[in-house]
């Protein structure tokens, strides 16, 4: 969605985006505007926080380098989605698709925000959603099947996401157990499904995607640095990003379409095929602060990572956190 900006921080947008690739110099805007040079810097500024990316050289002046797509409802009018709820700032887009869910919107209705200023992962861990930069999108979901297999919907939703990036961009991305999708070794976007369910029915599903599409290293807070990724950090880049959340989302309702008509084998023997952590050696923490160490193979029906132990014996892990064990040259040489 648009941001609303001050009268003057607009005027110095339209004057930018008239020039297109042209530089305007601090000079000619404040001649222009009838402002000082410093109340010019100000609104730069202002725009640059609203994603809006601005070269400024210093005899030249500014030029806008990238605008983002803001989410504008035309942008989504043509598409299988039944109904989209496209907001500028929320605290997070699983709250507004409980309260929508529990108001009866349909399968497949969509929640989007331009930021999150309290996205959440997993155990209530935050998930990181700066303005204009990415993909926060929650969709409702109403499967007709029991509870106990509501861990194949995290499977099926991140192969849904996976397949819809890959087409999308050509990018090998990988899935690791049990909701993270991959771009080299990196975090690129995380999954987090919320069943609402009543005797052993689920009620509905809110689904939540989080994908990083146009931040730089400088975007991500400095814990995140080393562990997340864009799609705009592996390939420099910048997207629009309308295409990526309608691709999502139809992939998403296609294929929940697919699970209920043909089952999950399918679907489950293409989230093998993306798994990155296959023969891998991994870590588990599980939920109690348990660790399990061993070689990651398959993930089953039930949404168990299968782990073998050192001695031979196999475990399934049903949640926890999985972490990547660099290889180190004294295995390989053994
Ligand atoms: C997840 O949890 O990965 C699920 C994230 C789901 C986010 C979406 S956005 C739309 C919808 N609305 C919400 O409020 N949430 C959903 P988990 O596996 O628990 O991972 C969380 C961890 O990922 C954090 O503790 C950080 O270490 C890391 N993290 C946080 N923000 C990140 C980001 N933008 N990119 C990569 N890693 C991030």
């Amino acid at each position: 969605m648009n941001p609303e900006f001050h009268a003057s921080t607009q005027l110095i947008l339209q004057h930018l985006r008239l020039a297109e690739a042209t530089y305007v110099s601090g000079e000619q805007l404040s001649r222009a505007l009838g402002m000082s040079r410093t109340a010019i810097w100000k609104h730069i500024r202002l725009l640059r926080a609203a994603g809006i990316e601005i070269d400024s050289q210093p005899r030249r002046g500014y030029r806008i380098s990238f605008e983002p797509d803001y989410l504008e409802p035309e942008l989504f009018k043509d598409s299988a989605i039944p109904a989209w709820h496209l907001v500028q700032q929320t605290d997070s887009t699983q709250t507004i698709a409980h309260r929508l869910a529990a108001d009866q919107a349909l399968h497949g209705t969509v929640v989007l925000a331009e930021q999150q200023t309290a996205g959440r992962g997993r155990m209530q861990r935050p998930w990181h959603s700066p303005y204009a930069r990415g993909i926060w999108l929650s969709m409702i979901l109403r499967p007709q099947i029991s509870i106990q297999w509501s861990p194949q919907l995290t499977l099926l939703t991140a192969v849904a996401v996976c397949e819809a990036l890959r087409a999308q961009t050509g990018l090998e991305i990988g899935i690791k157990w049990p909701n993270d999708l991959l771009l080299g070794e990196c975090k690129l976007a995380g999954i987090l499904l919320e069943t609402v369910s009543e005797a052993n029915q689920i009620r509905y599903v809110v689904a939540g995607i989080g994908i990083n599409v146009n931040q730089v290293s400088a975007d991500f807070p400095p814990e995140l640095r080393t562990t997340a990724t864009s799609l705009r950090m592996f390939d420099c880049h910048p997207r629009r990003r309308t295409p990526l959340i309608l691709a999502t989302a139809e992939r998403l309702l296609a294929l929940l379409e697919e699970y209920e008509n043909t089952g999950f084998s399918p679907i489950l023997a293409r989230w093998n095929r993306y798994n990155r952590t296959l023969l891998r050696r991994v870590r588990v923490l599980g939920a109690r602060q348990q660790v399990i160490e061993g070689t990651a193979l398959e993930v089953d029906e039930y949404g168990a990572l299968l782990i073998r132990l050192d001695d031979g014996q196999l475990v399934k892990n049903y949640s926890g956190d999985l972490q990547l064990i660099p290889v180190s040259a004294h295995d390989l040489s053994r």
